[in-house]
């Protein structure tokens, strides 16, 4: 079949971006195959609101969103997009963009208020998940449902502080997975699913730097020696069990797949020319996306690199566990990518501290050359590097030969609060035109298999931490009327997806 000429002007991306920001991204004409799903991305507590509506229960995001002094901007999200008031709006305005899938969360606290097996669940919860599901199959968009995307029950964290006890948090993830797959799933409702996502970011982020809920932090005099790599082993296993449960008793009548999203930046040498930095870039990429890939997709033991250098702090399996890992690995239909942009890695060479989760290695946006990884959103991390996207589908596709599907892509732009200028996103169309680009390469150019493309986000949401400062959204919300306007590279997406045609991969 004739592959559409053009689906944006490559060109002019290119041009432009070196124009403005002295960075050379060329950009080739996209092709993208005609089974690359596309599809919009959200979780529930940056979407919902709906706090404490129809029995809903707390989450520890709940409480950590209240804090005082506040740890999230002065701002929560009791009401956030009112999602769960304006759902049937929300699911037509995906379907307007034309959108073939939508990946959402479930808030564990909607559907069982405490969370625990032997607490009672809460029909109104499901009644709404269920109604949304329905709206998606009714418009043929399918829907791709995350089971926990941070949002842990405050009442589980209260009895035995949520994933630091894995024996009872696996036993209640289990019970409350089992819950959605039989309530949601089906071979007309959801076939796909994800378990956990990112727990790179729940085990570091909220149990050792402590800037997520329920930020555990150094000077909270918590142990952050052990506690981030506990956290990270109860998820791990509980999504080994969560995958075994699935195919035993679901799959069969179901059909459809389960597996875990991780995020992982690319890394480059610091210094090409130092071999301690050149295998930092490569050690930091093992002990980011290695730590949870490898039991999971290989069912083996945690990275040697690891073990060795972390010891008596990284937990050890159990035979039963080893067995339940080895048992799942080959279950997982497919490796969820979230991945934003690249950094330098530097080996540092003074002593590291006890809590060290890097093995010593400083990350950064320039290298020793003066040299940035790529021009800047409105958030200093992330750098647009389509180059290091590509090497990293190549990473992950080498060592685990998963089919990989991107769950989470996008960037927020500078003075997005307006309406009025946040709708002329141009620098959000670029980075998605070269991040589809950098795909294309990868599928045509490298053999890497690549299934679906989800944009973070459908709308502009509660980013966590950062409150409502910065915007993903391709579509804008005025925080103030609850009104969604689509940006251009809504647009953009829209019209490149409809235009795909044929060289399927
Ligand atoms: C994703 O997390 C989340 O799944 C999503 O909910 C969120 O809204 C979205 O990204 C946008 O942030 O220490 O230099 O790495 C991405 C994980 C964690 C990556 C915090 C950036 C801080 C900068 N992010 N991290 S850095």
């Amino acid at each position: 079949m004739a592959q559409e000429a053009s689906m944006f002007s490559a060109a002019d991306v290119a041009v432009t971006y070196s124009q403005s920001t002295g960075h050379d991204l060329p950009v080739e004409e996209l092709r993208l195959p005609a089974d690359l799903a596309w599809g919009v991305a959200t979780a529930a507590y940056q979407i919902e609101g709906g706090a404490a509506q129809d029995g809903k229960g707390k989450s520890v995001w709940d409480t950590y969103s209240h804090l005082e002094p506040s740890r999230t901007n002065g701002q929560h999200a009791d009401v956030a997009c009112d999602h769960y008031n304006r759902m049937p709006e929300d699911v037509e305005l995906i379907a307007s963009l034309g959108a073939e899938v939508y990946r959402f969360s479930i808030s564990w606290a909607r559907v069982i208020p405490l969370g625990g097996r032997d607490d009672p669940v809460n029909e109104a919860g499901l009644a709404f998940y269920s109604d949304l599901i329905d709206r998606l199959v009714a418009r043929g968009i399918e829907p791709v449902v995350t089971l926990y995307h941070w949002d842990t029950p405050q009442a589980l964290y209260d009895r035995y502080g949520g994933p630091l006890d894995t024996a009872e948090f696996r036993a209640d993830f289990a019970s409350y997975a089992r819950l959605c797959f039989d309530r949601f799933g089906g071979p007309n409702r959801v076939r796909r699913w994800v378990t956990f996502n990112e727990p790179y970011i729940t085990s570091i982020f909220a149990h050792l730097n402590g800037t997520l809920a329920p930020g555990h932090c150094r000077e909270a005099n918590t142990d952050t020696k052990t506690e981030p790599w506990r956290v990270g082993h109860s998820l791990l296993l509980a999504h080994a069990d969560a995958v075994l449960l699935y195919a035993r008793d679901f799959q069969p009548a179901n059909g459809g797949d389960v597996s875990i999203v991780l995020n992982g930046h690319f890394y480059e040498p610091f210094n090409a020319a130092d071999p301690a930095d050149v295998a930092a870039a490569e050690r930091r990429m093992v002990f980011y996306i290695g730590w949870f890939a490898d039991p999971v997709f290989l069912g083996s033991d945690y990275p040697a690199e690891m073990r060795a250098y972390l010891g008596a702090r990284l937990p050890q399996f159990t035979a039963e566990d080893r067995d339940i890992l080895r048992r799942a690995a080959p279950l997982n239909g497919f490796y969820g990518m979230n991945h934003y942009s690249t950094k330098y890695a530097r080996q540092l060479k003074t002593p590291a501290a006890d809590d060290d989760w890097t093995s010593n290695i400083e990350e950064l946006s320039v290298d020793s050359e003066g040299r940035e990884i790529g021009p800047s959103s409105a958030m200093g991390w992330l750098r647009v590097a389509p180059e290091g996207f590509r090497k990293l589908l190549c990473w992950v596709w080498r060592r685990y030969r998963v089919p990989i599907i991107i769950t989470e892509n996008g960037c927020p732009c500078v003075g997005e609060d307006d309406v009025a200028t946040a709708v002329d996103d141009t620098f959000r169309r670029r980075y998605l035109g070269v991040y589809l680009d950098a795909i294309s390469r990868a599928i045509h150019e490298d053999e890497v298999v690549v299934k679906g493309y989800y944009v973070w986000s459908l709308m502009d949401n509660y980013e966590w931490s950062a409150g409502y400062g910065p915007r993903y959204g391709i579509v804008h919300v005025d925080f103030k009327t609850l009104k969604r306007t689509p940006k251009n590279s809504a647009f953009y997406l829209r019209d490149t997806f409809k235009r795909r045609r044929g060289v399927s991969s």
